[in-house]
């Protein structure tokens, strides 16, 4: 083609691009890169609360409004790069819901999976489908989708902890629905500790099918986790990658806790770096024991001290290393969802 032919197709191409845009119509050459992308290019970007900073804003949001009144009281943790949208990576929601001695964040179910990660205070109560289950520091708790739950607080001071839920990713499906329940807290119809003793100690009912594909166990706590994970500790097999890294297991079938959030725990012993690492989840880490050092490739590392909260994109590559005796680091991320499509993929150096 000559000049004068080019430069008259680019004038008859932008005429013709106009005339596709007026019946809804878009020429894919155009976008097909950005559409297919040789590698993940999450929007999230990398991030770290840090709890001296977001608790006395937590408490503050005490003052300023009930559990009640707010149906739950709750401080978003909003990636820098997705402001807006309650999101803590792409696909992922988390926030720091507080509750105050006598409070209660009334019954409600929707179809978005929630986990919560307990980081402070004793006395707070879930209770999940007619059974309560008490929370203590670093205890997982779950709330199936489609299940009744509601939050109290029958102790002395404030209780924290962090909601995980799969709301971007039910968003993007548009599988959303929600329901209050008709009174604030739902009746308990079975005896605290029920879900524990018929799941959660290497035994189940021997007639029992699974209805859901979320775990029947809805309090992992944390004083078991902490027991596995030093007794590993002391064999030395550390994986280089992970540490000593544990996932919440379904007791059911072996798989992840629930369909779409993977919680795992981990133990990184003093002064052990991670190798570098990246995978295609995006993943939320929480520091419940010690104090860490989180390098993203390409960006000036961040210190992270108790109950600080760290972000994670996909396909970020980055290590992390105790800097404060043994390091204890929960996690949660959509690598679930990932596995069950085969999109999993990850790259350990
Ligand atoms: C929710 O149900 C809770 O039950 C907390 O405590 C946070 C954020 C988005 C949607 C539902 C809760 C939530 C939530």
């Amino acid at each position: 083609m000559n000049q004068q032919n080019i430069l008259k197709n680019s004038v008859d191409r932008s005429e013709f691009y106009q005339k596709l845009d007026s019946l809804n119509l878009a020429p894919l050459w155009e976008v097909l890169k950005g559409l297919v992308p040789s590698d993940p290019r999450p929007t999230a970007t990398p991030y770290a609360w840090h709890w001296s900073i977001v608790r006395p804003q937590l408490l503050a949001a005490g003052s300023s409004i009930s559990a009640e009144e707010a149906e739950r009281r709750v401080l978003v943790l909003e990636n820098p790069a997705l402001r807006g949208r309650s999101q803590i990576t792409d696909t992922l929601y988390a926030g720091l819901q507080l509750i105050l001695p006598g409070e209660v964040a009334p019954a409600h179910r929707h179809t978005q999976s929630a986990l919560r990660f307990v980081l402070e205070g004793d006395g707070g109560y879930t209770a999940v489908a007619g059974e309560r289950t008490m929370m203590h520091r670093g205890d997982l708790i779950l709330t199936p989708f489609w299940t009744w739950h509601d939050h109290g607080h029958d102790g002395d001071g404030p209780v924290i902890w962090m909601d995980c839920l799969d709301v971007p990713l039910v968003g993007f499906l548009k599988t959303g629905f929600r329901e209050e329940h008709q009174d604030s807290a739902q009746a308990m119809t079975r005896p605290e500790g029920y879900s524990e003793a018929r799941f959660g100690s290497g035994l189940l009912p021997v007639e029992y099918r699974p209805e859901s594909s979320t775990s029947p166990i809805f309090n992992y706590p944390y004083a078991r986790t902490r027991e596995a994970l030093h007794r590993l500790a002391g064999t030395g097999e550390i994986d280089p990658h992970h540490g000593i890294c544990l996932r919440y297991v379904n007791p059911v079938n072996g798989d992840w806790v629930m369909p779409t959030l993977g919680p795992t725990m981990r133990l990184l012993p003093a002064d052990f770096s991670t190798a570098k690492y990246r995978s295609t989840d995006s993943a939320v880490f929480v520091v419940l024991e010690g104090e860490v050092e989180i390098a993203v490739e390409g960006r000036p590392p961040e210190i992270l001290q108790e109950n600080g909260v760290f972000s994670m994109p996909g396909w970020s590559p980055y290590t992390i290393r105790a800097l404060k005796g043994d390091c204890v680091l929960f996690s949660f991320s959509d690598r679930p969802v990932h596995e069950k499509l085969g999109l999993f993929r990850e790259e350990k150096h």
